[in-house]
């Protein structure tokens, strides 16, 4: 006789004790595969007498049909577990915060210095209410230029060492050489009132110094709404430099010309060195210039299609790399776009 009872107890056993996929089908095949046990009884069916053979036959179907039944149920909780187990293997901690010691040790990179200040300067604005926009970097002589109050032949040109961009165009291409044409852009749209920050890479045909580089980063502000003064934007620029630099750097202002803005001043900072006490960098002064400043000058608007009689406005605008500069002591600018690793990793 055919233990059918030994064969379906012991399959079973065996089906639920296969930890994993692996194993289960190692287990399927002793099972139901050509060597296996259910293969082996019904070879022996043939030896049977005819009068058994139909009732074990019979018997022996069924057991398959169970242990098979019982192996798709097993495979489907083992497919359930590894799917869950390899998400487990899989899942990446964004918000895990690698250490600079574990970070240098691994040799894993960073951020540019450059960018970390973009961002973090990005933050500041955003938390003053601020929003972001981006432009093109390659311009047309009217964003750069016209529509900022500086036609062709105005002398202010000459503020600007411009690179120019032979494209074949009908209209003069150039890099821009400051990030004004993202504002202009932006005052285009007509969606008034506006609060935004631009940053972005702007080019100037100078010799890199110490202090300048011909690639560099600029932050330029624009607020367009009723009743804008000029204590709005003096406030402004003092709320941005006690958040950026701390509270112990301020900020003033100095009378100075732009085409676009009426009237204009630098703004200078706290020695970032000396805190005011005076040294070599600020020359014994304890300010140093971080950037410029203005109320809208009435041209511009007029250029963009604002209306100067119910909107008035301020713009400022400084360098992220000049800021980085000033604070983290930086004595030559040139350090940063000559990718010493040395140097980068120290941020
Ligand atoms: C500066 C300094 C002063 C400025 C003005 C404008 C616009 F489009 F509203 F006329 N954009 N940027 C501005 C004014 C930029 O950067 C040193």
């Amino acid at each position: 006789m055919i233990d059918f009872e030994s064969i379906e107890k012991d399959g079973a056993a065996e089906l639920s004790a296969a930890a994993d996929l692996g194993e289960l089908e190692e287990v399927a095949s002793g099972l139901l595969g050509k060597r296996g046990s259910l293969k082996a009884a019904h070879r022996q069916l043939g030896a049977l007498a005819p009068e058994d053979r139909v009732g074990a036959g019979r018997r022996l179907n069924e057991v398959t049909e169970r242990l098979r039944a019982q192996l798709a149920a097993r495979r489907s909780e083992l497919e359930v577990a590894a799917r869950a187990a390899a998400l487990r293997a899989d899942r990446l901690d964004l918000t895990e915060v690698v250490p600079a010691s574990v970070r240098l040790s691994t040799g894993l990179g960073h951020l540019h210095l450059v960018t970390q200040t973009r961002d973090a300067l990005e933050d500041v604005f955003v938390g003053m209410g601020f929003e972001v926009a981006e432009g093109p970097e390659s311009e047309t002589d009217w964003y750069n230029f016209e529509a900022l109050n500086i036609p062709p032949a105005h002398p202010a040109r000459g503020m600007w060492d411009t690179f120019y961009l032979e494209l074949g165009q009908p209209e003069t291409a150039v890099l821009r050489t400051h990030t004004s044409p993202v504002q202009i852009r932006l005052m285009e749209r007509g969606e008034l009132p506006i609060h935004a920050v631009m940053p972005g890479r702007c080019y100037r045909r100078d010799t890199p110094d110490a202090r300048h580089l011909a690639v560099f980063h600029q932050v330029e502000g624009l607020v367009v709404d009723e009743g804008i003064s000029f204590g709005d934007l003096a406030g402004t620029i003092e709320t941005f430099t006690t958040a950026y630099f701390g509270s112990d750097i301020h900020s003033r202002l100095r009378p100075a010309y732009f085409p676009f803005t009426e009237p204009s001043a630098e703004f200078e900072i706290t020695c970032t060195i000396c805190h005011g006490g005076g040294c070599r960098t600020c020359s014994g002064t304890g300010w140093i210039e971080l950037g410029g400043c203005g109320m809208v000058d009435p041209a511009v608007f007029e250029a963009v299609g604002v209306d100067p009689e119910r909107w008035s406005g301020f713009a400022f605008g400084f360098g992220i790399d000049r800021c980085a500069q000033m604070r983290h002591g930086i004595s030559d600018m040139r350090a940063l776009t000559e990718n010493d690793v040395r140097f980068l990793r120290q941020f």
